[in-house]
């Protein structure tokens, strides 16, 4: 079944280790890291290997990028959590500085992804009720098939695949699935005046990188717009330089209602995630109706400005889009009878496998990481390429040279 795994001794006394002691959701790549250093992982026994999920697209600056650790470890000298029961000079500095960053009147900081999305959900429903004037407890939320917008009981609630929402129930209420990319359907779905808003993932992450047709997006807003609805882009892994531009919403100059990004706000070092909205929407959550205790902690705060400073410093998203056009024609010039598809945008990125072995994904990569590059299957046949946005041009040749390499093998 597992044809090329080779472990070391070292290696396995952590597997067993973990496997022991830990709970069993996940199924990870048989790889125990110890070190990252821009593109690069290191293992516990110093193997090198080239990153392709960049901590699902939350270490787009780099791992371990020098001015953002250096940030780290500054403000974790000086003062790292107060609370929101009283103020701090970074939480002032940041609001400033994100709502400028991104061109919204206000931001709400969380810390996980999916506290970020549920934010979403409350700013929408209480603007649903307090605006709109949806009757008390009616509001509906439009969500799209093969979404993935976290984990809480709530947001599984509205999952169409059944590993996230089986036996998880009973669910939340308030939510109707409508197809990706279906202008018509969200046409009908928007006739019914309860509906507060669409939430939405410009472009999908784990249903295998599914890029929506050319005007989706700006149209999707039009008629949300038309309807009195709020548009809510779920860009936690989409965003932040990842697609070749700042935000994914960007290549077609469409401007949410309401922002919702994580992942890579801190570069991979923390959990730090932020809503952003306009005051008409912002303000309907009044003092006590809505927190965290650490979201807008002084640390995220300066970790998430410096992280968000180097993406736009360094370029990370023209590169992201220039180094994403390379990728995906060596990928093609491989000519691999393996591949079926192609597809991504920036150096958000999957491939399709094409082999009559339904485990082929899953042996591709355990073959990718002996020949030094982590990359992790998705629904079976899909693998997600995505790494770090500082990936230079020598470096993505000596990846396709390693996947071309390891193709061949199946
Ligand atoms: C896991 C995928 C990535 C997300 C979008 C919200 C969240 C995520 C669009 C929640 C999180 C993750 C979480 C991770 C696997 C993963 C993932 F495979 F599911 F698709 F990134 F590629 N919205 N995505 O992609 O953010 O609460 O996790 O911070 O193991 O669940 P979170």
């Amino acid at each position: 079944m597992q044809p090329t795994i080779m472990h070391t001794d070292n290696t396995q006394y952590y597997l067993d280790l973990e496997e022991k002691y830990g709970a069993h959701n996940y199924h990870p790549l048989p790889v125990v890291l110890q070190k990252g250093q821009g593109v690069f992982l290191w293992d516990v026994d110093n193997k090198r290997y080239y990153d392709y999920l960049s901590g699902y697209s939350a270490v787009n600056q780099g791992h371990c990028h020098p001015a953002i650790i250096a940030a780290l470890i500054e403000q974790a000298q000086q003062l790292t959590l107060t609370s929101r029961a009283f103020h701090s000079a970074l939480l002032s500095e940041f609001t400033q500085f994100i709502t400028k960053y991104f061109g919204y009147d206000k931001v709400l900081p969380m810390n996980t992804g999916v506290e970020a999305v549920e934010t979403a959900i409350k700013l929408c429903r209480r603007w649903g009720y307090d605006v709109k004037g949806i009757p008390a407890n009616k509001a509906k939320i439009l969500v799209c098939g093969n979404n993935f917008h976290g984990r809480t009981s709530t947001v599984i609630s509205f999952s169409t695949d059944p590993s996230s929402y089986d036996r998880f129930g009973p669910y939340m209420p308030g939510f109707e699935v409508i197809p990706y990319n279906d202008l018509s359907a969200l046409a009908t779905a928007l006739q019914d005046k309860n509906v507060a808003g669409l939430l939405i993932e410009p472009i999908q992450g784990e249903a295998g990188v599914v890029i929506p047709d050319e005007g989706f997006l700006t149209a999707a807003k039009q008629y949300c717009e038309d309807a009195h609805v709020l548009f809510m882009a779920d860009e936690i892994q989409t965003g932040l330089s990842r697609t070749g531009k700042l935000l994914a919403c960007d290549h077609e100059n469409v401007h949410p209602d309401i922002l919702i990004i994580g992942k890579a706000l801190s570069g991979g070092t923390l959990p730090a995630s932020a809503v952003l909205a306009d005051d008409e929407i912002m303000l309907n959550i009044k003092p006590g109706e809505h927190g965290s205790t650490y979201g807008g902690n002084p640390l995220a705060c300066k970790v998430s400005m410096v992280a968000l400073t180097v993406l736009k410093e360094e370029k990370m998203a023209e590169n992201a889009h220039e180094m994403g056009e390379l990728f995906r024609q060596q990928l093609q010039a491989l000519q691999s009878p393996h591949i079926k598809t192609i597809r991504g945008k920036g150096l958000l990125n999957a491939i399709v496998i094409d082999h009559p072995n339904p485990q082929a994904a899953w042996d591709l990569c355990l073959t990718m990481k002996d020949n030094g590059l982590l990359a992790k299957p998705t629904h079976g046949d899909k693998i997600r390429l995505s790494p770090p946005l500082t990936i230079n041009r020598e470096q993505i040749l000596e990846s396709v040279n390693i996947i071309g390499k390891s193709l061949e093998t199946l």
